[in-house]
This record gives C-alpha cells, structure tokens and sequence, in this order.
C-alpha cells in the first residue's frame, strides 16, 4: 500500500465526517425518531441510519472494492476477504444525541489488511476534527496534538462508566476503578468512547478505562491514541484483536503501566 493512497483515504474520510456532521446538524431541525435496540438504554435513531448510509454511498462510489464495518450493519456483503474495511460508527453516543443533542461524535476507520491506516473522530457540535494517519502522527483540525505530558498520579483526570457496570461490581473491577479514582484528580463520564479516546490522544483525559467496546466504537480513537505517542492495549494489557469487541485500557504513556497494576487481576 502506497503512501498517497492512504492520503487520499484520509481526505476522503476528513470530507465523509464534515458531510455526516452537516448531514447530522440538518436532521436535528426536524422532530428525531428514536428507537429501541435490546433496551430502553439502548437507542438508534433514523439520524444513525442516514449517516451510515451516506458513508457507505461515499466510499462505495470512490472505493468499490472496499468493505464497511458499520453499527448499523447497512452494508450486507461479506467482508471476511476484503483488503480493505472502513470501520464506521455514524453517530457514536447516541444516549447522549438523543438527550442532550451534544456530545457525540463521528467515527470513521480505514483498516487495510487488519491495520488502522487512517482514523477520523468530528464533533460537528465543537467543529473539532480529530485525524490520525499510521506513521504520520495526529492532528486537531489540522493542529498537531501536543506530545504526551510528564504526570504522576495525583494528576490524573480518568474517564470511565465501569462502576456500575454489574459484572465488574461483582468481580472487584468497579471497586479497584474506584480505588483508583481516590488516588486521582478526578473521574469523568462522556459516554461517548470515540471521543473519550480522542480526548486522551489530546491530552484533555489521562486514561480511559471500559469494560467492552465494538470495533467502531474504538476503531478510529485506537489510532489516534498511538499516533499521539499514549498507549492502548485491552484491560489486561494485551494488543486489542482486530475487528472484536474488547475492553480497552487507553492512556498517557507515562501513567499507564501505574493505572494496569492498580486494576488488578479482577479484570472480569
Ligand atoms: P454508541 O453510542 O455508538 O452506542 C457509552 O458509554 C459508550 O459505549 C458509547 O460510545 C456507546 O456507543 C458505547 N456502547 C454502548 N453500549 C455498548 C455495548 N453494548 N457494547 C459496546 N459499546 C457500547
Ligand atoms: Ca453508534
């Protein structure tokens, strides 16, 4: 793969982005029909849907070959022997979309051959596009993130919602999150993984910790993490396999391997 076509898949999913978060903004002029999925906690909304589909239009009418991971699921062939897989979440956030109609974000990835190449997260409420590309390093609107800052614990701003998750209250995780929280300067939650994971590539948020988390969900933030020198890895400090749900511990690099041992063993 050729360093300029990985470009051009950046500029495409740079304008992919901008034209869903327009696409977004148009759509909450009008009344949001929201459903449920398998819980009241659980929504979609018909806005989810005609970004997904827009994204898939876009890239399909540049790409043809290419294949698209989606939330939605609106792409139907079988990716399994495509080269090359756009890892979209349309709206990521949407509890937050549909309550507060800020705080969510657009994730879009393109994997080629199981490797994030490139990885965009916009927030069209900030107008704030956050830009990884493999070996090139990530960018604010065009900005380069600031490196990695030096810390200690006692400076840590940590984002999670595992507290409460049952699985980890049963198991000791939650409390060991908690134990941690303590120690730190604080503990937020924007229940919006994409941009939880920029925000950490960008040095707003010191770690983020979660429990399980689709492909989309973290496939974009994955790469901008890396590319902005923090590290991320599952809850058990091992590589995140391509393409599967997994928990994800994302963190500066210089408090990361602290925060690993804090969570313990219990790790569900
Ligand atoms: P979504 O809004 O695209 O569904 C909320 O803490 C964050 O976790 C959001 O980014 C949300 O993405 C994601 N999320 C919600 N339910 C999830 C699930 N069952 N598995 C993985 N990720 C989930
Ligand atoms: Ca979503």
């Amino acid at each position: 793969m050729q360093n300029t076509e990985k470009k051009q898949w950046g500029v495409l999913a740079r304008d992919c982005a901008i034209e869903a978060g327009k696409l977004i903004k148009r759509m909450l002029e009008e009344p949001l029909e929201v459903m449920y999925k398998s819980s009241a906690s659980d929504l979609v909304t018909s806005v989810d849907r005609a970004v997904e589909k827009f994204v898939i239009n876009t890239v399909l009418g540049a790409y043809p070959d290419h294949g698209i991971l989606g939330e939605e699921g609106l792409f139907t062939d079988d990716i399994s022997g495509m080269d090359t897989i756009w890892v979209i979440d349309p709206i990521d956030g949407t509890t937050n979309f549909v309550h507060q109609k800020l705080n969510y974000c657009v994730s879009i990835a393109v994997y080629h051959k199981g490797e994030a190449q490139v990885g965009v997260v916009y927030d069209p409420t900030r107008e704030e596009l956050f830009y990884a590309e493999k070996g090139n390093g990530a960018f604010l609107n065009d900005e380069p993130l600031p490196k990695p800052r030096q810390m200690v614990m006692e400076e840590l701003l940590l984002a999670s919602s595992v507290i409460w998750n049952r699985r980890a209250m049963k198991s000791g995780l939650a409390a060991n999150i908690q134990d941690l929280a303590l120690r730190s300067r604080g503990m937020r939650v924007l229940g919006v993984a994409a941009l939880e994971l920029a925000y950490v590539a960008a040095g707003r948020l010191d770690a983020y910790i979660s429990l399980s988390l689709n492909a989309w969900d973290y496939g974009a933030g994955k790469l901008l993490v890396e590319e902005a020198g923090g590290t991320i890895t599952r809850l058990d400090g091992k590589e995140i396999p391509f393409g599967e749900k997994s928990s994800i511990l994302a963190g500066n690099p210089h408090i990361y391997p602290k925060v690993l041992e804090l969570l313990g063993t219990k790790r569900v």
